[in-house]
């Protein structure tokens, strides 16, 4: 190990042991902690240093890199601790929501000590890979102070001051890859109703076109940036009325298939009620718009 700045990492789950890992790679002292202790083998032959004790994770660092199941056990965790928080930084990459993460922050900052939170947009198998990319929020001159270190992980985002924004953006990502992989199985079940099907040879179709589909995005973000009454571009969208119809299709042969069309029927409601408010055309603004009052 070299003399760089020390760090520790608590919670040594899937994606805990990939963080260690990826520290100990660039060489950083990475002291160790998991409830389960037999988890920490692996980092410890790479070198980590197993801490016996939540105390004496967290007093072996000036930053604490935390990734547990949720924020309760965060919580659990570090409030036995609270009072060797001072003067250290929590970094805290478990999954969790902006309100969580605002508290998390009040809690240690009451303490003492500086906090970040995070969302890691990676896999363990990605981590510390040129794919690997992680949310932060909080305060800039913190996210400064540890960017180098951070950017071991993998390429280290700040996204701003507001403590919440990692969370909200690491779900709302979450939300958009939850979508399309429901979308994947049931174009999956589709395609696969008929004994020609294969999942593998429909999906040599459905990435490219998913591909080429999500290079609309950015053109739709526009749009949506701009509060357009409807799509700037209509030859990239179509009307309600084809989009019902169309949508209407794919339900009924996906019955005729035996496939359930569950999964369709909050996009059909959502388009009768734009046909409803008076729209003519499926745009993202209108969509956007529409989500943002009906909750
Ligand atoms: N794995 C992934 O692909 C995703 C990628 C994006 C980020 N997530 C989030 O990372 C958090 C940890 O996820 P994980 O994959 O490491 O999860 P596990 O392998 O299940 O490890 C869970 C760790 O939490 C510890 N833990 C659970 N309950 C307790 C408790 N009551 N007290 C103390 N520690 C607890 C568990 O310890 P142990 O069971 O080994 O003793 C693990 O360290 C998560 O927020 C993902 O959403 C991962």
């Amino acid at each position: 190990m070299s003399n760089a700045s020390p760090v520790t990492v608590l919670g040594l789950g899937e994606m805990g042991r990939a963080l260690a890992a990826a520290f100990l790679t660039a060489k950083r002292p990475t002291t160790v902690w998991n409830r389960t202790a037999a988890k920490a083998d692996e980092p410890v032959a790479l070198g980590a240093v197993r801490a016996g004790s939540v105390t004496e994770a967290v007093t072996g660092s000036p930053l604490v890199v935390v990734c547990l199941l949720d924020y309760g056990i965060v919580r659990e965790t570090l409030e036995p601790v609270a009072g060797q928080l001072h003067g250290r930084t929590v970094v805290n990459l478990t999954n969790g929501t902006p309100t969580q993460a605002s508290e998390m922050a009040t809690w240690v900052a009451e303490h003492g000590g500086d906090y970040l939170d995070g969302g890691i947009m990676a896999v363990p198998t990605t981590v510390a890979t040129p794919e690997a990319f992680i949310l932060y929020s909080g305060e800039r001159s913190v996210f400064d102070t540890y960017r180098g270190v951070l950017a071991e992980l993998g390429s280290a985002r700040y996204l701003g001051d507001d403590i919440g924004l990692a969370s909200l953006y690491d779900l709302a990502l979450l939300s958009g890859m939850n979508k399309m992989f429901d979308g994947f199985h049931h174009a999956v079940a589709m395609a696969t109703s008929r004994q020609e099907g294969s999942a593998s040879g429909f999906t040599e179709l459905l990435v490219p076109w998913l591909t080429n589909m999500a290079r609309l995005l950015p053109v739709f973000a526009a749009d949506v940036d701009a509060d357009l009454a409807t799509a700037a571009d209509p030859r990239l969208t179509q009307g309600l009325d084809v989009q019902i119809s169309a949508l209407a299709n794919i339900m009924n042969a996906s019955g005729d298939a035996g496939v359930s069309t569950a999964p369709l029927e909050s996009s059909m409601a959502a388009l009768r009620a734009l046909l409803a408010q008076g729209h003519k055309v499926w745009s993202s603004p209108a969509s956007v718009r529409q989500l943002r009052t009906s909750s």
